[in-house]
């Protein structure tokens, strides 16, 4: 028999244990979708487009102004502009403009934002502003029967009519109904315990079920993420699933993935998540960028959790153009 050369073998060998241990090539994360550093997305559809008004990032937080971006598919975004400068339209504040959101009612659109670590209210005629402070002095404030920070406003609208303005930050999130002028509180506001609650509080309604999600940990961290639960009704008491209570966590290149907003496709059962990560490369949380991510929900109601690597659409993709007439209303 013939003897097999040593050396062969050890290129053989050598070449085998280098292709088992090799990783597998690193997946590419999602492209984000606005330009430049943005965070804390809230997601809108306003008529047949949706819009994104988020925070547009500088250094410590320091952030001055609001922008908004707009697009028809939910694949292509517009940057419209600045719809509120804290340092020229507010008399009560001039920093830390964060985490806003954006309600329409009766075709007036009333934008809720954080500065100085109070919550403000400004109101405009159309989705891009520009918005006009609506009381010149701040809707919501820490105090009193108000006992947690008052950041992070995030408003949801009952089938009835009936608004709900959420906010916090620390362990505890709070609630107001707003009158229907959407820029008064109606009564005493109610504390809503949540598991692990940090901030970032989101709330929407599919099949009649509540749902709510929020941000745990610290935004500077690379383990941010999201937890959920739901209730039978918009004041709660919210229940968390014993598996799968993290729907989106830190993945690959992707971390601090988390203080999200929601988008139900008018007329479907199709829902996404605009979240804000570290950027990619040599972010932090002060330096973040919007992703958009496909959220699913199994049979029985629970959220499927996300991976912040996988991108919501393929090359190629039309997106999610809203159609003229929705066929279902899931809301
Ligand atoms: O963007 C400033 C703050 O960072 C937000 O208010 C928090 O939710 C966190 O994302």
């Amino acid at each position: 028999m013939k003897r097999p050369n040593p050396l062969a073998l050890l290129a053989a060998l050598t070449a085998s244990v280098l292709t088992a241990s090799a990783a597998p090539p690193a997946a590419e994360p999602p492209r984000p979708i606005l330009d430049g550093f943005t965070a804390d997305p809230s997601i809108r559809v306003f008529g047949d487009t949706y819009y994104v008004y988020p925070t547009s990032d500088k250094p410590n937080w320091n952030t001055t102004d609001f922008s908004v971006w707009s697009s028809k598919n939910l694949i292509d975004w517009k940057k419209e502009g600045m719809i509120l400068d804290v340092t020229k339209d507010l008399a009560w504040a001039d920093l830390q403009a964060w985490a806003p959101d954006c309600a329409e009612r009766d075709g007036k659109y009333y934008f809720y934002f954080c500065a100085r670590g109070k919550i403000g209210v400004a109101t405009a005629d159309k989705p891009t502003g520009p918005f006009k402070d609506a009381l010149g002095k701040p809707l919501l404030e820490k105090g009193g029967k108000i006992i947690t920070n008052t950041i992070d406003p995030w408003v949801f609208t009952d089938d009835n009519g009936q608004a709900y303005i959420y906010f916090g930050n620390g362990s505890k999130m709070q609630v107001f109904k707003l009158k229907p002028d959407m820029i008064a509180l109606d009564g005493d506001p109610v504390e809503i315990p949540l598991r692990e609650f940090r901030e970032g509080i989101v709330v929407f309604k599919r099949h009649g079920r509540y749902y709510f999600m929020w941000s745990i940990d610290d935004a500077r961290s690379p383990d941010y993420r999201v937890g959920w639960g739901t209730a039978d009704n918009p004041l709660g008491p919210v229940k968390s699933p014993a598996r799968d209570f993290i729907v989106l966590r830190k993945n690959g290149t992707a971390v601090g993935t988390a203080h999200h907003g929601v988008v139900n496709v008018p007329g479907t059962d199709r829902w996404y998540v605009a979240y804000h990560r570290h950027a990619i490369p040599n972010g932090n949380g002060y330096q973040r960028q919007v992703c958009l991510a496909r959220m699913d929900f199994n049979a029985d109601g629970s959220i499927r959790p996300m991976d912040p690597m996988a991108s919501p659409f393929r090359p190629g993709d039309r997106g999610e153009p809203i159609a003229q007439k929705p066929i279902k209303n899931t809301r």
